[in-house]
């Protein structure tokens, strides 16, 4: 198949997982072209036979007030669809994307191309960006006419079906991770270097949204620092980070956290986790507990969203009530202070992302969800 994939390009999980699936699917012998503003994150540069990188140009006008990505992109899709003969356009998180992939299509009628779309919901473009007033109509109409849509989880589904009141068939696709490069590595070099004498290490990565709560991390932390040795490793960048700083300052435990900013290797880090933590307030499916499951930490996570689909609460991990700090740091300090336990989880974790989240099976579902769709 000719398969084209938008998405953002930024570090976030949905461009991501737009960009795994694509090389999954080169490597299975598809064609797959990525069509958006940048390079995206995870694709790094470098020949690929099967991939194919589209740049939207934008021009810039001294009446144009805002950046006209949307029609750009969608004359991008159109060239892109015609001239390479695509059969699927993938468009990853709704907005502006599945606009654009309605209006690409709509000016290849007659054309003689004739691609299907399918249109992946992530998170914020149904939970709370695509809700606002000036959006709501334009994304119940896209997703509408978007040929297959797909959520990554049930929680997203229902959520697309109740606050758009959308009734077409939605197919839940979870995430998935590559359980080859993600997988513990022993002996982790980087764990002897912030955790010297032995001390027990936490990390959480996101992107420092408020939706995140990193703050709830932090006070977690603390508490567990009442107990016992241990760091606290921070991943990623955001608009919370100053003040999360700030925090670990006037709490004086600043000299218990790292700061690492944005990170390639999340292995190396994830390797030398014993627990990972993820408050967040709103999360769809949560990308990077089933990246740190996959490499055997045990994930102490909030009970929104998506959440209690990935993490199985006393099994791989625990689950609380979103901003209940005592109770997170209660799991924490139970799973850190004994060792068996604390084993089993990490075992648990691992096998539910090889059984249930691995690459092959989870692109197996978006080939089958395509081929249904050109047949
Ligand atoms: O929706 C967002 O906030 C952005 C999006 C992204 O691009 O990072 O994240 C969502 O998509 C990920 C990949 O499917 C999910 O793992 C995240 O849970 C989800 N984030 C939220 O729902 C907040």
């Amino acid at each position: 198949m000719k398969i084209g994939i938008t998405c953002y390009p930024t570090y976030g999980g949905s461009g991501v997982v737009a960009t795994e699936l694509g090389k999954a699917l080169a490597k299975r012998g598809h064609q797959v072209h990525f069509i958006s503003y940048a390079l995206p994150s995870r694709l790094h540069s470098g020949f690929d036979t099967n991939i194919f990188y589209h740049e939207v140009e934008m021009s810039s006008y001294p009446l144009f007030e805002f950046p006209l990505y949307t029609p750009a992109l969608a004359s991008k899709m159109l060239e892109v669809a015609k001239f390479e003969k695509l059969d699927i356009l993938h468009v990853h998180y709704a907005i502006p994307h599945a606009i654009s992939a309605f209006l690409a299509k709509q000016m290849m009628n007659g054309s003689g191309a004739n691609v299907r779309t399918v249109t992946t919901l992530h998170g914020t473009d149904i939970t709370l960006i695509g809700l606002e007033p000036s959006f709501l109509s334009v994304m119940k109409f896209s997703i509408e006419q978007s040929d297959a849509v797909t959520a990554v989880s049930r929680f997203l589904k229902e959520k697309t079906s109740t606050n758009y009141g959308i009734d077409k068939e939605i197919e839940v696709i979870p995430n998935f991770v590559d359980i080859e490069v993600f997988r513990r590595m022993p002996d982790s070099a980087f764990r002897k270097r912030v955790a010297p004498n032995g001390e027990k290490v936490v990390v959480h990565t996101s992107n420092f949204r408020t939706v995140k709560r990193v703050p709830d991390v932090i006070h977690v932390f603390k508490k567990i620092l009442e107990k016992m040795e241990a760091k606290l490793i921070l991943v990623g960048d955001g608009p919370d980070r100053s003040n999360c700083e700030l925090l670990c300052r006037e709490l004086g435990i600043f000299q218990d956290v790292k700061f690492l900013g944005k990170q390639e290797d999340l292995v190396e880090i994830l390797s030398a986790a014993d627990l990972f933590l993820m408050p967040s307030q709103s999360e769809s499916f949560g990308l990077s507990a089933l990246e740190a499951m996959a490499c055997e930490v045990p994930v102490i996570s909030s009970s929104v969203g998506g959440l209690p689909e990935l993490v199985v609460h006393g099994e791989t991990g625990f689950i609380a009530e979103i901003g209940d700090v005592e109770r997170m740091a209660k799991y924490a300090i139970d799973l850190l202070t004994n060792d068996t336990k604390h084993a089993m989880f990490a075992k648990a974790g691992r096998e539910r992302a090889v059984q249930t989240f691995n690459t092959d099976c989870v692109v197996d579902q978006y080939e089958k969800a395509y081929e249904r769709l050109l047949r």
